[in-house]
């Protein structure tokens, strides 16, 4: 008896309409300042991922001010909020387009953890697990930050971070008095 023929999908559909076809998939930046201008360094960020190609920006969360979490502990407050946009880029040319825009505005790295002109986190992007060297998704402490939640679960209720969980219910588990909307600082989207 011979087998039925394994189905070829290239028969089905045109080959030449697929190619460079490449999926779009959500991916949601955290966005932090705590030196300087800081509400200016967040809506330079915001306006940099704006006019980045292949990237469009679906919301922005309300800014909130938040306490410094994590080694560093004596450094000001943050301004921090979060960004979702749909993208074809893939992971590591999104790290790099992060990296870029911190540079844009002098960003140092002398203390790790420490205050910083502006930081540009890559929190998830779609599904995707990925532990390199370079980039670990989803963000390996995003799960347990009330500063990313937060703003995360205003502009997403059925938000969920891959591996961890619904964003309602991480953020129910933290502590979220160091987290407070600031309704009179107001991005341009
Ligand atoms: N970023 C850190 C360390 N601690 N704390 C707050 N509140 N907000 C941040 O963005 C933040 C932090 C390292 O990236
Ligand atoms: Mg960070
Ligand atoms: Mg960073």
């Amino acid at each position: 008896m011979t087998a039925e023929p394994y189905p070829n999908p290239y028969v089905d559909f045109d080959v030449d309409t697929l190619s460079g076809m490449v999926p779009i998939r959500p991916v949601v930046f955290s966005i932090g300042s705590n030196l300087g201008d800081r509400l200016g360094h967040l809506q330079g960020a915001v306006d940099a991922l704006r006019v980045t190609p292949q990237l469009n920006l679906v919301d922005v969360s309300s800014v909130y001010e938040t306490a410094p979490v994590g080694p560093v502990v004596d450094q000001p407050d943050f301004l921090n909020l979060i960004v979702r946009a749909d993208s074809t880029l893939a992971s590591l040319v999104l790290l790099e387009r992060a990296h870029a825009i911190e540079q844009h505005f002098r960003r140092t790295r002398e203390v790790p953890g420490g205050p910083r002109t502006l930081d540009v986190d890559l929190i998830v992007l779609g599904e995707r697990i990925k532990n390199t060297p370079l980039l670990t998704l989803p963000h390996p402490r995003a799960h347990e930050r009330a500063f990313v939640l937060r703003p995360w679960l205003e502009i997403d209720p059925t938000a969920v971070v891959p591996e961890r969980g619904p964003v309602s219910d991480l953020l129910a588990r933290l502590d979220t008095s160091g987290v407070r909307r600031r309704a009179d600082l107001v991005i341009d989207r």
